[in-house]
């Protein structure tokens, strides 16, 4: 964990030029959105958002004991943006979890991304498109929030560290949001480039 306790995070808003961002915006919300449920004391819920996702063949994703993601094949756009995050950041990311929060009532509650297939102390890079959202950390054992606001075209790099010792969620909220689609691209110990 970081000294001064704070996450080891990098945030870059306008990681995306606006014209580009609009674009690959209208690009994601063509892609093949699912209603995903998982399985929680015998009863079976649905998530609270959509999914989808892309990436290296062969790259399964469970998450939650109970949603498997099967990746579809890259779409340019969406290869495009994985190189410009590699090349910048220095990390290498085999798919994209894509997910789209409808309202400011579709949301993910407290979690790490800590699922074997991603290899040890992975490096997680988030792209947000649409509508600002408040992104939270916080410590696995502590109580300190640390608030980001995710804006339309930022990074959020959650560094290798971050699944290990913090938590992070995206708020549900009653206020009137628009829509949001947020671009996670993950390594996967399958992946053609690990
Ligand atoms: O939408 C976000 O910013 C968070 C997504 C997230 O936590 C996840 O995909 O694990």
């Amino acid at each position: 964990m970081s000294e001064n306790n704070l996450p080891p995070v990098e945030y870059i808003p306008n990681f995306l030029e606006t014209t580009l961002a609009d674009k690959l915006y209208k690009h994601c919300q063509q892609l093949a959105w699912e209603q995903n449920n998982i399985r929680l004391m015998g009863k079976t819920i649905p998530v609270p958002r959509l999914e989808c996702m892309y990436g290296d063949e062969g790259c399964n994703y469970v998450y939650s004991k109970s949603v498997l993601l099967e990746p579809l094949r890259w779409t340019s756009p969406l290869s495009e943006v994985r190189s410009r995050i590699e090349s910048q950041t220095g990390y290498q990311f085999n798919i994209v979890l894509c997910n789209r929060y409808r309202t400011g009532l579709d949301s993910v509650g407290w979690h790490n991304d800590n699922e074997p297939s991603m290899g040890e102390t992975p490096a997680i890079a988030e792209i947000s498109l649409g509508q600002e959202r408040k992104f939270q950390m916080r410590p696995h054992s502590g109580e300190s929030i640390t608030d980001f606001w995710l804006e339309h075209g930022s990074l959020l790099l959650m560094k290798p560290g971050c699944q290990e010792n913090w938590v992070h969620q995206l708020p549900k909220t009653s206020r009137a949001l628009k829509e949001r689609i947020n671009l996670t691209f993950r390594p996967h110990i399958n992946g053609t480039s690990s």
